[in-house]
């Protein structure tokens, strides 16, 4: 009976690769991430009340559209029991930020081992750890990769920070994104948000998710096109 088993579990990664790095959860920006439409892909919001639509917009291009006043806070959640070995990514690009450096953020909530990206127009920043200068008034693909204690940080693929978990605490457990800050501004664009919490996995091992997009569909392709054109 074992290696029966073994012949089958040996089929069944051959044949559908079961334990190939895979993306777990896509957020396309096709939709406001807590609209109920996207089922069980839909985040929890944290937004004092307001209505979602009064600071974020979808447009037509496909992205999440945020301008954040000084006055409202809105980030979307979702929320994840073990977060030890993840790896998270988001195209996106900030145009404007103004007050904490969690006011524009990207994170791994995981109590006392949460670690975050705090994003601004012209770097990037582990919280409690290194900055990276970077343009980022144009797209880029960042990737934060948390592999038990430590974090590595890909830009366009490309090692830019290794550091610790702990730069921050969380009474969350959760992939989080978006405003972060009542008191702080900012206005930022999310092509997508994609993660898995099944390993951490560099660019090497799961390629980046704009590059599996199909662009030979007449759809994808004047999607593309227009990321293309908004990102010149
Ligand atoms: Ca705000």
């Amino acid at each position: 009976m074992k290696a029966t088993g073994a012949l089958l579990l040996t089929a069944l990664v051959l044949t559908y690769g079961v334990f190939a790095a895979s993306w777990e959860y896509v957020y396309d920006g096709t939709k406001l991430p807590d609209d109920p439409a996207l089922g069980d892909k839909v985040w929890k919001v944290f937004n004092k009340g307001i209505k979602t639509s009064e600071v974020c917009e979808i447009t037509p291009e496909g992205e999440l559209h945020i301008t954040d006043p000084s006055d409202k806070v809105c980030f979307f959640y979702r929320e994840h029991k073990d977060l030890s070995h993840t790896t998270l990514e988001a195209r996106v690009k900030v145009l404007s930020q103004s007050g904490p450096p969690y006011t524009v953020c990207l994170e791994i909530e995981d109590g006392p081992d949460t670690t975050y990206l705090c994003l601004f127009p012209d770097h990037i920043t582990l919280v409690g750890g290194p900055t990276h200068m970077v343009d980022m008034t144009e797209y880029r693909i960042l990737r934060m990769v948390r592999d038990g204690k430590t974090v590595t940080v890909y830009v366009d693929d490309e090692k830019v920070i290794e550091g610790l978990v702990g730069g921050d605490t969380s009474s969350r457990h959760a992939i989080t994104f978006g405003a972060g800050s009542t008191p702080g501004t900012g206005e930022h664009y999310w092509d997508y948000v994609v993660y898995t919490t099944r390993g951490a996995f560099s660019p090497e091992d799961l390629p980046n998710y704009q590059s599996s997009l199909p662009v030979e569909s007449g759809g994808k392709l004047a999607i593309c096109w227009g990321k293309l054109k908004s990102s010149m």
